[in-house]
């Protein structure tokens, strides 16, 4: 039996984590069936098995993965048809890539999702996100939190892969691969909070909802956090 163990809000249906949304989306283009395994920030004793505390995790028969760059890699090894990275240098650069753009865009989407996460989360866990978020950020949520701020750094910082996607419909080219996902992962966490700071009409917009119609054509409709009005940049 495959498994992923990810994380979920108060509504179990509600999965969020952008590095589990990548691995989610990798195992749709592998076409590799899993059991989802939603579980809370506080939920920790399921993941005993991986050895470590974060999720996503695969645990893939007798294999269990953490780490979604290292579940990308693992399925390419396990399963060589229809690869995410590649090998070789083709794998090095992607990662690389994936660090490249994750720098860039994570700490914009956070300004405008740290709030988003605590409203959504299970009460038993809001103390736990408030209090390892403020500790990391060196701030309270509130003092970092800043949507507005936010979305003008996601628009500046979204220039490049606007740029990159007037040539073709997705960031690895004419179909889908392993950069659509790792990166992708971080528009599926601002669009299940329920956000979208980004413009339908962008390039970035039409591919991220190109991604989306992939997915939700073979998954179903994907779980959103209720609006409370702010929308498209
Ligand atoms: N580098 C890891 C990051 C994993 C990570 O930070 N996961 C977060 C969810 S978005 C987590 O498990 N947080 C649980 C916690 O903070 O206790 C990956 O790419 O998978």
């Amino acid at each position: 039996m495959r498994e992923l163990f990810e994380l979920r809000g108060a509504d179990p249906e509600l999965l969020f984590s952008p590095y589990c949304w990548r691995v989610r989306l990798a195992l749709l283009h592998k076409g590799l069936e899993f059991h989802s395994r939603p579980l809370c920030f506080t939920d920790k004793t399921p993941l005993a098995c991986s050895g470590q505390q974060l999720v996503p995790v695969l645990r893939d028969g007798d294999s269990v993965v953490h780490d979604s760059v290292a579940i990308f890699q693992y399925l390419d090894r396990t399963y060589p048809e229809r690869p995410l990275l590649g090998a070789g240098e083709a794998a090095n650069r992607a990662r690389l890539l994936e660090r490249v753009i994750f720098q860039a865009l994570r700490m914009p989407l956070l300004k405008i999702l740290v709030p988003r996460v605590h409203a959504v989360i299970a009460p038993a866990d809001q103390d736990y996100f408030r209090t390892t978020r403020e500790k990391a950020l060196g701030s309270t949520l509130e003092a970092f939190a800043d949507p507005e701020a936010g979305a003008v750094q996601l628009r500046q910082a979204l220039a490049p892969l606007e740029a990159w996607l007037a040539d073709q419909p997705y960031l690895d080219g004419d179909s889908a691969g392993g950069t659509d996902y790792l990166v992708g992962g971080l528009f599926f966490w601002a669009w299940c909070l329920g956000t979208q700071p980004w413009a339908t009409d962008s390039k970035v917009g039409a591919w991220f909802q190109r991604l989306l119609n992939h997915y939700e054509a073979a998954c179903g409709p994907v779980k959103r956090a209720e609006t409370s009005g702010q929308e498209a940049a």
